[in-house]
């Protein structure tokens, strides 16, 4: 633990200790209570067994084939990468030669928003973890793997009952050669709301000592003022600014002018000016047509020096024929999956892409063979995350009317269930256009998408026509996201409010026309440190800080998870979601070379007051749980 506690350490992390690292540091020789692992963890799998895992009913655990795992070739030296040119010639010479390039280059987004938009980002870092080793040998001529950011860091606290920074620093060490990048809402962090910039400042740090090279930066309202921070953080820490602009409406429709090619010729120039090392085109609900992005990367590329990445959703099934005439016109980089993780609202498939452009100069370099033997590994793996599936079965072309961004529409489904409006659906889907355009036609994208998804629900479910709004607004308690919107809390949108809904929606409250940054009290990082020591008596990483800053129940609910059970990162998915069938086996490695073998032997039946018994074999012994039955 002393050893743990040293690499996890800011001063470590950041290169910036001396010999006197050690004697000075007292909180290195703090280390986590060791209580009974083998109880805790047995309780867990009982109460998982019995009541269903995180977000999941009580259910049967499936049967699983046995997950093909590529073999690594350790006798061979692992090909340097981009991670090492960026090493080599900093950030502009990366990009510089970024744009040198003949080939288009390829991001894979499996291990991020492949799984955010298909599996409620769910993916586990174990399942992670089996396969970066072979990634990083099999596949060294990729841009990028974005692995990180977006959904990815409050769901691993809230539903994986693990560590993001831990994810982060595991697969640093396993994938040395390739950039890593991740997705950053600016002032948003990777949180829903505004922070005070020295937490975004903090936070780039941070992410950037743990192993981030390229940070895919954009606001939900393309508004520029609010990514400079964002930028300038990046720049300051030698990292990749990847500034991106988010496309929404259609600017081959010459009815609806808002978002036209003009607009986003200025916005690029824009961040061109903010420092952009690279200008990414966020497609985040798969809007952009093929001769739309044509048109589109060619203007930018006519009006900017900067090396550009597209990012599109397939939900229409039109990805790869956008991909290809961004191809035609000169982008540089595109996001891909791996073909099992690919498709529908998930990015266009690595190997489609690869055999759609067999006879193009542009085909990028990349083993297909290894990316199919790759995809085997993905095909178990999405086979484990059955259970959180949206059910989109075929390309959903409807998007080009709806605009939802692709890891909103199977959560905002599951919402409007909730709250009863199943049946009501296609009502949902309409009105959520009819919302837009009352808001002036936003860019919708977490956190904006969020406004306008919660204001849809709110109108379907009482029943609000857009005119009910204006005639009854004064009796009316919106949605606090629809509030905090019209306050300016999340950014300006381009054009202004639309006034009348403006105001109507304030009622006597203010608006800010300022950056929410500004207003918002810095974190106290010392008196937060302090007080987190207090409760939970063990060093306190700046990693911790900066989780405990941006989602201060979210990690605390964590770490209780983690006094009761333990690091149930450790386990097996299935384990994980389903607990164990009666005579079944499992081996867990709680920490290097060491493991545990236990076997569910027999649970009695109820007793009066609801409990059940859970009889374990750990290594040997019996062990006995006591469980309440939930059900
Ligand atoms: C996110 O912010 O999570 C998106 O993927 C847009």
């Amino acid at each position: 633990h002393f050893l743990e506690n040293v690499i996890l350490h800011e001063k470590f992390l950041s290169g910036q200790y001396d010999t006197t690292f050690i004697d000075k540091t007292p909180e290195l020789f703090v280390f986590p209570k060791r209580k009974d692992r083998g109880t805790k963890m047995l309780t867990y799998i009982a109460q998982t067994t019995l009541n269903g895992g995180e977000g999941m009913p009580s259910k049967d655990k499936p049967s699983f084939s046995p997950l093909l795992i590529p073999e690594v070739n350790h006798s061979q030296k692992l090909q340097s990468g981009t991670k090492q040119i960026l090493d080599e010639k900093g950030p502009d010479g990366l990009a510089k030669w970024l744009k040198d390039q003949k080939e288009v280059m390829l991001t894979d987004t499996t291990f991020r928003d492949a799984h955010q938009s298909l599996l409620a980002t769910r993916v586990r870092t174990n399942d992670l973890l089996q396969i970066a080793e072979p990634t990083a040998h099999m596949l060294p001529n990729l841009f990028s793997i974005e692995m990180w950011g977006g959904a990815t860091f409050d769901v691993a606290y809230r539903f994986l009952k693990e560590d993001p920074w831990e994810r982060l620093l595991k697969l640093r060490n396993k994938m040395p050669n390739v950039l890593f990048q991740m997705l950053l809402r600016s002032s948003n962090a990777v949180g829903y709301k505004n922070y005070p910039d020295n937490l975004i400042q903090e936070f780039v740090e941070k992410s950037s000592n743990a192993g981030i090279d390229v940070f895919r930066i954009f606001d939900s309202l393309n508004w520029v003022d609010g990514m400079k921070l964002a930028i300038e953080s990046v720049r300051e820490n030698n990292k990749i600014a990847e500034a991106t602009i988010c496309y929404t409406g259609d600017i081959l429709d010459v009815g609806r002018q808002k978002y036209d090619l003009k607009y986003y010729k200025n916005m690029a120039q824009e961040l061109e000016t903010s420092g952009a090392h690279i200008l990414g085109i966020k497609d985040m609900a798969g809007l952009l047509k093929p001769e739309a992005a044509y048109q589109l990367i060619s203007t930018l590329k006519e009006s900017t020096d900067l090396p550009i990445h597209l990012h599109t959703h397939d939900t229409s099934g039109n990805g790869i024929f956008t991909y290809a005439r961004a191809i035609d016109a000169g982008v540089d980089v595109v996001d891909v999956a791996a073909g099992p993780m690919a498709g529908l609202t998930s990015q266009p498939s690595a190997q489609t892409l690869y055999h759609a452009l067999e006879g193009k100069s542009r085909q990028p370099k990349v083993n297909i063979d290894a990316y199919e033997e790759i995809s085997h590994y993905w095909e178990g793996i999405r086979e484990y995350y059955q259970d959180f599936e949206s059910g989109m079965k075929a390309p959903h072309t409807e998007i080009y009317f709806h605009e939802m961004p692709g890891g909103q529409y199977s959560n905002l489904k599951q919402q409007a269930k909730a709250v009863g409006l199943e049946s009501r659906w296609n009502e949902v889907k309409t009105m959520f256009r009819q919302v837009n355009d009352m808001f002036g036609d936003i860019v919708k994208v977490t956190p904006s998408s969020k406004v306008i998804g919660d204001m849809t629900l709110f109108m379907v479910q009482n029943d609000l026509t857009e005119e009910d709004i204006y005639e009854k607004g004064e009796s009316i308690d919106f949605p606090d996201s629809v509030i905090e919107f019209a306050q300016g809390y999340i950014g300006q949108p381009y054009q202004g409010f639309p006034e009348k809904l403006q105001k109507v929606i304030l009622k006597d409250k203010e608006a800010i026309t300022v950056r929410p940054g500004e207003l918002l009290e810095p974190i106290d990082f010392k008196e937060l440190r302090n007080s987190l020591f207090e409760t939970l008596n063990r060093q306190i990483t700046s990693f911790d800080l900066i989780s405990h800053a941006l989602y201060p129940k979210v990690f605390m609910d964590y770490t209780e998870f983690c006094e009761s059970y333990g690091d149930m990162s450790v386990l097996d998915t299935p384990t994980f979601f389903y607990g164990m069938k009666l005579g079944e086996q499992i081996e867990v490695e709680i920490e290097k070379g060491k493991t545990l073998i236990v076997k569910l032997v027999s649970i009695s039946e109820p007793k009066e007051d609801g409990t059940r018994v859970f009889y374990f074999d750990l290594n040997g012994q019996t062990r006995e749980i006591t469980v309440k039955d939930e059900s």
